[in-house]
């Protein structure tokens, strides 16, 4: 007899109501955690918008690298609890997430790169997070295949090892917050397009999407990319540049590198995957742009700069490349904050190239912004007024992207 399972839906499918307590722009990791977080506080009527898929942004368009090796103390202690999210997240969400924390390992290349990491390990070993520099000697046992030897244009001196650095199934993730929130009464929206956001007496009123009017006393912007453009609609100018960031993986290989190598020289990151692909980004594009197409100048210098250290992968084919859209700020830390001019305004923006890792406690803080009206010391750093207020935190140089 042939025994047919009926599949479990993941997430429902709604009507727009015409009044919810909170609409969240923007139905990625950042959007799709806040609800969740928010809805186990038991603020559950809540809108998750989205003007395409769930995850077409940047948490589809990543590299997956989960990490807390920051520079800035703010920035260590921040990202530290993501890590520590994430290490129970598959467990509270009931999903396989598919994390590995096999180590994390950024080289350096010349005297300056030594120092930078220097400062990176004190910072990091003063909050207790496990990185230390390591040597050639150890470089080499713990990745055999990549060429650490005196005599390559690019000599690794050094690298900072943080241990529990890991990558996940960054779609996993989406898919795990998605059910969850559902399963909690949020409502996923996907193909609705916010078009404008009605402020009325300074405070948000209403928003406009491409379904129908919301009326509702909170937005949430979470549209990474988009974030400007979404806050313009408020009246608020955010202090983000959008760029590209590019990645490609190849073809899959037998398992041979369990560690992350990044290299702040060659702005490169090299991961792989559990289906044996090799996950390689570049830096962000130097230009300002919502472009999404991936380049041939990116895919020469990647391939060209991957070999400087895996000179055996001069065969292997690429498979495909994609692009996403970094927002930006001056000092490479994002903004997770309500805003003095519109009440009822929040966001969670600015994540530049950081933010699949912090998604899971920026939509944590978010959430707890919201229902208790204060901000968590944990992400006061983070607040919008640090830029009037001249208190930024400048996360520069904690990561290959160019920065
Ligand atoms: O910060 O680990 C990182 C990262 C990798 C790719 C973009 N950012």
């Amino acid at each position: 007899m042939i025994q047919i399972f009926k599949k479990e839906r993941m997430w429902r499918s709604y009507e727009l109501d015409d009044t919810y307590d909170v609409v969240i722009i923007g139905a990625g990791i950042h959007g799709l955690a806040t609800a969740y977080y928010l809805a186990k506080q038991g603020i559950t009527n809540i809108a998750v918008v989205d003007r395409w898929y769930m995850g077409s942004g940047g948490s589809g368009r990543n590299t997956a690298i989960i990490r807390s090796n920051y520079r800035t103390p703010e920035g260590i202690a921040f990202y530290d609890e993501s890590v520590k999210i994430y290490e129970q997240l598959g467990a509270e969400l009931n999903f396989n997430l598919l994390f590995s924390q096999h180590g994390h390992m950024t080289l350096a290349h010349n005297n300056t790169g030594v120092n930078g990491l220097r400062v990176r390990a004190e910072n990091n070993e003063l909050l207790g997070v496990d990185s230390r520099i390591i040597w050639p000697d150890e470089i080499q046992r713990l990745v055999p295949a990549m060429d650490v030897g005196k005599t390559s244009r690019y000599p690794i001196l050094a690298a900072l090892y943080h241990p529990p650095g890991g990558i996940i199934r960054h779609d996993a993730v989406v898919w795990g917050y998605a059910r969850a929130a559902d399963r909690l009464g949020v409502q996923i929206h996907p193909l609705t397009e916010v078009q404008d956001i009605d402020v009325e007496h300074g405070r948000v009123a209403a928003v406009h999407t491409s379904r129908g009017i919301i009326k509702t006393r909170t937005v949430v912007n979470a549209t990474a990319g988009w974030c400007s453009t979404i806050s313009k609609m408020v009246g608020v100018d955010l202090p983000v540049v959008t760029h590209p960031l590019q990645a490609l993986v190849t073809e899959p290989l037998k398992p041979f590198l369990d560690k992350i190598i990044v290299s702040a020289t060659l702005h490169l990151y090299i991961s792989q995957s559990d289906r044996g692909e090799l996950v390689i980004g570049e830096e962000i594009n130097p230009y300002s742009s919502y472009s999404s197409r991936s380049t041939l100048p990116f895919l020469e210098q990647a391939a060209s700069h991957v070999l400087e250290l895996f000179p055996c992968l001069k065969e292997v084919r690429i498979l495909r490349q994609w692009a996403g859209l970094c927002d930006m700020t001056p000092d490479f830390s994002p903004i997770i904050s309500t805003v003095d001019e519109v009440e009822g305004y929040v966001v969670d923006v600015g994540w530049g190239t950081y933010g699949f890792k912090a998604g899971p406690i920026a939509g944590k803080m978010t959430a707890e912004l919201i229902a208790t009206g204060r901000t968590p010391d944990l992400i006061y750093p983070f607040r919008l007024s640090r830029f009037r207020e001249e208190a930024l935190v400048g996360e520069k140089a904690a990561a290959a992207v160019s920065h």
